[in-house]
């Protein structure tokens, strides 16, 4: 029986599934083979698409000849799928139902291209097994943090009025788009794991077995985030010791309990001693005892913990040079390798401070041979404009994904355990607040199951689907306001890699000295001579040290560390010369000039395709560019101002600076 796509609610935007991306599909005579609850899912999709455009369906044997097979010819778990043409007919097979679905939706992106000519069998495998969004969706309203931590689309898409939604309708839709991109696992709640959410893993699993349900016809495994404090909160221990005999049968006894709610439950997510959330410090236990225990309890049902490596000390005193956050995941977690159990994932934020513009790859990369490690983004974008700016963050990360620690590996081969990316999304009509940040949802997708493909062809995809028979103009247009967009955004705000300069707290918007003498480890240290963070092994905190040897040496010195990362290694004077010829002053002053004239230009553009666009989305761009342009020119004016103040340099342009 077909499945019935998900029809979101009314003024819900598509995003990269219009009805049109669906026309070459749906004008053809379509065989399925295969049977299942995934299979039933592509039957549904390819029903729709035949109903609204005059083609066929046919599922097992066709009484005519047709254009397009879709054939499952396994059981198994494989997630990949051939597609090829000849003899005037697309073949798509798969071993395993969710190859079948991507299949699926590999048909929907090459759109004629899929019914023309001849095309070689070729083989689409996804290079990692697990691409997951973990949203920081609380269930309860939280005081501070709103619903959503660091959301910036609205509430939460899974949970309202305090319970999950009773309308999982556009949940379902969700994993629609989920799995045309490519994910496969969804971790419903925050990392930071209040009193309410607690319970989810216990009386309230229900709850979370109904979102799964929602999600599971696309293919998408629900993860949930899991207080280490649970069996004393929920469970009424005296302690939480990982190696406390009744600590672990509470943990064994809770999970299988999640698999009778939910059997193909994917696992924990944990942020344990970080940021006030318990763990297995307070027992004088590591992080590999804390994590085995949860793998263990996980280990009988096929499930995973993914323990956050984000660990570090967020009451430093800023008078005490000796301690360096950028140096805490390493230093933690490097001597545990090896004794993670092999269910335990390590997932590690891509650099070692927190998703700023620029950072460097974390050095704990590379560094734990014998762990499985995960990489997470942060596709939300808390340190990146908020999704009031337009950042698309593809050539970002793919920069990080291919960059080689060591000899041989790259980031995307060294994510064994899969590439993660905080969501981006809520319960907006767009989803993500900003329409144009749909595309960095698609872009993560597109590089987690392919970490090397090139992030300017993801983002035609994207224009391809959400603007079906978009005019090379428009094309052009959309290329043009968002493949630069990030090293806009960089320019005009925190200079050289330096990081931070943000408001505290909410983290919008520029104050350079917001976090200077703050506990929380983030440090410029501009004075009037220069600025920066001596971060060398021979002069300062060490931490280029945790480099191998090629990469320690490259960032040890000014004269050889990359002038985009400048200031996260080296404090130097403001008249250090740049690779580029240019001093750092005067580099800080002409980005800035820059930056805010490249969004001007941006918006102008954008501005250039009313009446090409659909008028809700051109709206809603249109008044977040006029936003961005206030706080690209508040940024600039700070900056550059505090900067000459410091140094006293005038700019040698002579343009404004206040
Ligand atoms: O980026 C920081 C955020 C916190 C977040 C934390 C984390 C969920 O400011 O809001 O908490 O990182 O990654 O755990």
């Amino acid at each position: 029986m077909p499945l019935p796509v998900p029809v979101p609610p009314e003024g819900v935007d598509p995003a990269w599934l219009p009805e049109q991306a669906f026309r070459p599909l749906g004008t053809r005579r379509v065989l399925i083979r295969g049977s299942g609850p995934l299979v039933d899912t592509v039957h549904g999709e390819v029903a729709a698409a035949c109903e609204r455009f005059g083609g066929r369906v046919d599922r097992d044997a066709s009484p005519e000849p047709f254009d397009l097979s879709l054939e499952l010819t396994g059981t198994d778990a494989a997630e990949a799928f051939t597609f090829e043409r000849g003899a005037g007919r697309t073949t798509v097979t798969a071993s395993g139902p969710s190859g079948l679905l991507y299949g699926l939706f590999h048909v929907v992106r090459l759109g004629e291209a899929a019914f023309r000519g001849e095309h070689r069998r070729e083989r689409h495998s996804p290079a990692l097994t697990l691409r997951m969004l973990d949203h920081w969706d609380n269930v309860a309203v939280h005081p501070v943090m709103g619903q959503v931590e660091r959301g910036y689309a609205g509430g939460s898409l899974f949970w309202a009025d305090g319970r999950a939604r009773g309308d999982l309708e556009r949940v379902r839709a969700y994993g629609r788009l989920l799995a045309a991109c490519g994910i496969n696992a969804v971790a419903v709640n925050n990392v930071n794991v209040h009193a309410t959410e607690a319970h989810l893993l216990t009386d309230r699993i229900g709850e979370v077995a109904d979102i799964a349900g929602a999600l599971r016809p696309y293919g998408i495994r629900t993860h949930l985030s899991v207080t280490f404090a649970a069996p004393m909160v929920l469970g009424g221990l005296a302690t939480a010791d990982p190696l406390d005999e009744g600590v672990r049968e509470w943990w064994a006894g809770a999970t299988a309990q999640v698999y009778e709610a939910i059997p193909d439950f994917g696992g924990y997510v944990v942020k344990a001693d970080s940021e006030g959330q318990p763990g297995p410090f307070a027992y004088g236990r590591s992080h590999a005892d804390g994590a085995n225990m949860l793998a263990a309890a996980l280990a009988p049902h096929g499930g995973t913990v993914h323990w956050r490596a984000f660990v570090y000390d967020h009451r430093q005193d800023w008078r005490d040079r000796t301690t360096d956050r950028a140096r805490a995941a390493y230093d933690h977690f490097v001597p545990l390798d090896g004794e993670f159990a092999p269910n335990a994932v390590l997932q590690v934020k891509h650099g070692p401070m927190d998703f700023q513009v620029r950072e460097p790859v974390s050095p704990l990369i590379g560094a734990m041979p014998h762990t499985r490690l995960a990489v997470e983004l942060q596709a939300t974008q808390e340190y990146t404009g908020q999704q009031r700016h337009v950042c698309w963050l593809g050539p970002m990360w793919s920069e990080v994904l291919r960059l080689r620690p060591e000899e041989g590996a790259s980031v995307g081969e060294l994510a064994r355990g899969g590439l993660v990316a905080v969501s981006n999304v809520g319960d907006d009509p767009f989803w993500t607040g900003h329409p144009l940040a749909q595309a960095n949802l698609y872009t993560f997708g597109g590089l987690a199951w392919s970490p090397q493909a090139d992030p300017g062809q993801l983002l035609d995809e994207w224009v391809g689907l959400t603007y079906p028979g978009a005019s090379t103009g428009l094309w052009e247009a959309l290329r043009k306001v968002l493949s630069g967009s990030w090293r806009t955004y960089e320019k005009y705000t925190a200079p050289l890699g330096v990081g931070f300069m943000v408001q505290p707290g909410h983290h919008y918007g520029p104050s350079v000295d917001g976090y200077e003498y703050s506990p929380w480890g983030t440090y410029h240290f501009a004075d009037r001579d220069g600025v920066g963070v001596d971060r060398s092994a021979a002069t300062g905190t060490g931490y280029a040290g945790q480099y191998t040897k090629a990469w320690a040496e490259v960032y040890e010195s000014p004269e050889t560390c990359p002038d985009e990362l400048l200031l996260f290694f080296h404090h130097v004077p403001y008249g250090h010369e740049l690779k580029s010829g240019k001093t750092v002053i005067q580099h800080i002053y002409d980005t800035h000039f820059e930056g805010v004239a490249e969004v001007e230009a941006a918006m102008e553009v954008w501005n250039s395709l009313a009446g090409l666009v659909d008028p809700a989305r051109h709206a809603r761009v249109a008044e977040r560019y006029a936003e961005q342009l206030r706080s690209a020119r508040e940024w600039r004016d700070q900056i550059n101002s505090y900067f000459f103040r410091k140094s006293g340099v005038p700019d040698a342009a002579g343009r404004v600076i206040h």
